[in-house]
């Protein structure tokens, strides 16, 4: 690259905020062009912040995914939430994806206890930015599910906080709008060197998006009988000589019913959980993988220091 190119070059960071499920994790992949952060119809699906990254000509932006930010309760709540306004504290932009489908249903009192959260959760990061003294993008997603005459209304009721530079309605899904929104966040990316390769699409190493990727099997297959008392590690990965690669993790649970549920009966549960993440992986890696699975109960992981360097948490924030 000549000098005059690499002094047009520009490269920072995008925290991308918001409720659970608002669709942060689903807009990532969107922009990223390629899965980067696991996504479920359930809340709190992403643990740690994942990074992305997007390129728009010459800019190059690194997408935060963060836990989504709600009342914490528990430790690993806890430890979400401060690392999700530690990825904000240090963007260049910050883009605060609101859910527009539950926040209007919980606008107009016909929602349910989750769109009330959700809501609640979309004021406190309203509330967050005003402390901070931050400017956000609003992106009003899930624009989809909404017809026009109810939107309008709702993006003047938000824009009226004052925390938003600007504000974008899209679906991360549909892809509408979302060209529109990286437009808008590469202009406000300062000049400078890119900060990764412009082919690499994310930083997560591979046996943490391994893990990943095994987790939102289990939130898929199990999400009713077991939703965040489990957690999924990498515990070995060995290359074989014939290119392929051998994994061997760990899915963790609090009690012994639970262990019997991640099983199912005759193993069913677990086999298919196994075989949809080693299919997974095979595309992602792009080679064989042999996956072997186990399921191991640690009644307190939830409280234990290891659980959250593994995944790049800081236990003592929570
Ligand atoms: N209809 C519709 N659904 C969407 C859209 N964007 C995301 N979703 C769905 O919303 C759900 C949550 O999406 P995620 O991307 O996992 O949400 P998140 O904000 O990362 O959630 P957490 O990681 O739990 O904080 C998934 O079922 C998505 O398929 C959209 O534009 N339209
Ligand atoms: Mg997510």
């Amino acid at each position: 690259m000549s000098d005059r190119e690499a002094a047009a070059t520009r490269a920072g960071f995008a925290a991308i905020l918001g409720a659970p499920n608002a669709g942060k994790s689903t807009l990532v992949n969107a922009m990223v062009g390629a899965k980067v952060s696991i996504v479920t119809h359930k809340v709190q699906t992403t643990r740690f912040p994942i990074r992305g990254v997007a390129m728009r000509g010459q800019t190059q932006m690194v997408l935060v995914d963060t836990p989504g930010v709600f009342a914490p309760r528990r430790r690993l709540d806890r430890a979400m939430v401060a690392a999700a306004w530690r990825g904000a504290a240090d963007a260049d932009v910050i883009v605060h994806v609101v859910d527009a489908a539950a926040e209007d249903r919980a606008r107009s009192g016909g929602g349910s206890a989750a769109d009330r959260a959700a809501a609640e959760d979309a004021a406190r990061v309203v509330g967050g930015l005003r402390q901070a003294r931050r400017l956000a993008l609003l992106a009003l997603n899930k624009v989809d599910l909404l017809p026009k005459e109810r939107l309008l209304p709702l993006a003047e009721a938000l824009d009226a906080t004052g925390v938003y530079a600007d504000v974008f309605m899209i679906s991360a899904e549909k892809g509408s709008g979302v060209d529109d929104l990286a437009e808008a966040m590469a202009a406000r990316m300062p000049p400078g060197p890119w900060l990764y390769p412009a082919d690499q699409a994310a930083d997560l190493p591979a046996r943490l998006l391994a893990a990943e990727v095994t987790r939102e099997k289990v939130y898929l297959r199990l999400h009713e009988e077991l939703p965040y008392q489990s957690t999924v590690e990498t515990d070995a990965w060995t290359e074989l000589k014939d290119g392929s690669v051998r994994i061997e993790q760990t899915l963790y649970v609090e009690r012994a019913s639970q262990r019997k549920i991640a099983l199912g009966k005759g193993g069913q549960a677990i086999k298919a959980i196994g075989a949809a993440s080693r299919a997974e992986l095979e595309e992602i890696l792009g080679r064989r993988v042999h996956l072997f699975l186990h399921v191991k109960v640690r009644e307190n992981w939830a409280e234990e220091r290891a659980r959250y360097e593994a995944i790049g948490l800081d236990f003592d924030e929570g």
